[in-house]
């Protein structure tokens, strides 16, 4: 049997990731928080309420943790709506807490990784069209360009934007995420205006900090045509990649955002990035059907044969995660894994998919691939937007009646990786022995 050892590069990030309304609590001046009042919005009627806690502090603990836990890094965000709660007029208290806790991060020895706006819009932004209008993008530079200036002796790795398409899709196509419109124009509107705000903050953050490294954190959906054979599955396929993936990224390298019906020259778009965020969970197979006009003539499912999550919401499918790593290649800059994970509160898929992912993040960086990171989604259980606290992403378990955290197995076996900065042939052997054969091939 070969022992070959499936190291990372010296330098690697290994952290975790999170986002200020999952984590922090009482979080009421954003539109996630009216959302959650709106009857019918929320699996079960949930709300985010403490969340974990950390706005009181439980931070400590959970990062703690994660410090133990062998990480170096972490990615998570701050609040713009805490930051800004009424148009130009700054919360120097909050700014105060977001500085402590950046600098309580470094003092535990992780990298932080500061996401500038992670789905959620302060409800003043929200009231005057969110970003649909287009002085959103200007409005958020402004928030950069105050924060950015207080932040710059703690943070040099910047996401602006995470997910664009995401937030795109789920609050102007499916009508998941508020404002709940299903609404193609208004789609490429937001797209538009993001992109917007995106390219502007990243020069505003370069001009205070020339050496900063600012990207955006792309969630890439792998797609399979299902019929190989039959040519509508694999253009439907391509429609689908385009949008939901290409379009965003795209015109960061040529200027020109074309979306469903519409495309715009938006030459200010060009090189603002100076790496790429990939958030990878899992792959779909996708097939034309002329019945399905309300989802654009395509119906998506798993494998058959996948193990799916709890919830039904993931199958693993780790070669999808080469895909988006290949995708990710063409933009010449270099790659950090912003998000990966699964919804499994038994910790049951957990340890196979994690192995089986981190395999194909070790391969693709042997075949020369600059990948330089990588971000567990999540450190802890949190509020799970529309599906609320039904999907527990954490290494830790959450109890949300007490506040306790709870260890996961996962926990152990990411320790591993994290501190020999290899995948361990006992983890492979142990939780992905199909790869083990593949080894000793
Ligand atoms: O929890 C989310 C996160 O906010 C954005 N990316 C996907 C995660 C899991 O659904």
């Amino acid at each position: 049997m070969k022992q070959e050892t499936l190291s990372f590069p010296k330098g690697f990030l290994w952290g975790s990731a999170t986002a200020s309304h999952q984590v922090e609590g009482n979080n009421t001046n954003n539109n996630w928080f009216l959302w959650e009042q709106t009857p019918g919005k929320i699996t079960g009627g949930a709300r985010s309420g403490l969340a974990c806690d950390w706005w009181n502090g439980r931070w400590k603990e959970d990062l703690q943790h994660a410090v133990e836990d062998g990480q170096n890094a972490h990615r998570l965000s701050i609040e713009w709506s805490r930051i800004e709660p009424q148009p130009g007029k700054w919360d120097e208290a909050s700014i105060q807490t977001y500085r402590e806790m950046l600098k309580g991060i470094i003092k535990l020895g992780l990298k932080p990784m500061l996401t500038l706006h992670h789905f959620t819009d302060p409800i003043w932004i929200y009231e005057k069209g969110g970003w649909e209008n287009k002085e959103t993008s200007d409005r958020f530079v402004r928030y950069v360009e105050k924060i950015v200036p207080i932040l710059q002796d703690l943070v040099d790795m910047w996401i602006t934007i995470n997910e664009p398409t995401v937030y795109v899709f789920s609050g102007y196509m499916s009508g998941e995420f508020p404002p709940g419109k299903s609404d193609p124009k208004a789609a490429f509107q937001v797209m538009r205006n993001m992109l917007l705000g995106h390219s502007r903050a990243y020069r505003a953050i370069h001009r205070t900090q020339p050496q900063a490294m600012v990207g955006f954190a792309k969630n890439y959906r792998a797609m399979l045509p299902a019929r190989k054979w039959f040519p509508p599955d694999h253009w439907i396929r391509t429609f689908s990649s385009n949008s939901f993936n290409n379009a965003f990224a795209d015109t960061l390298m040529h200027g020109k955002l074309k979306f469903a019906l519409w495309k715009e020259s938006i030459p200010e778009a060009i090189g603002t990035q100076d790496y790429m965020g990939v958030n990878y969970y899992t792959r779909d197979n996708i097939k034309f059907n002329v019945l399905s006009a309300k989802s654009i003539f395509q119906e998506r499912f798993f494998d058959p044969d996948a193990e799916l999550s709890e919830n039904g919401f993931i199958a693993t499918e780790p070669v999808g995660f080469t895909e988006s790593l290949q995708w990710a290649q063409r933009y010449g800059v270099p790659i950090y894994i912003t998000e990966n994970g699964v919804e499994d509160s038994h910790d049951t898929m957990r340890p196979h998919y994690l192995i089986t992912h981190l395999y194909q993040l070790q391969k693709a960086i042997q075949s020369g691939m600059d990948i330089r990171g990588y971000m567990h989604w999540s450190q802890v259980d949190n509020f799970e937007w529309e599906r609320a606290w039904t999907q527990r992403f954490g290494l830790w378990g959450l109890n949300i009646e007490t506040q306790e955290r709870i260890r996961r197995p996962s926990v152990d076996i990411y320790h591993d990786i994290c501190t020999q900065n290899a995948l361990p042939a006992e983890s492979i052997a142990r939780f992905a022995p199909e790869l083990q054969q593949k080894m000793d091939e």
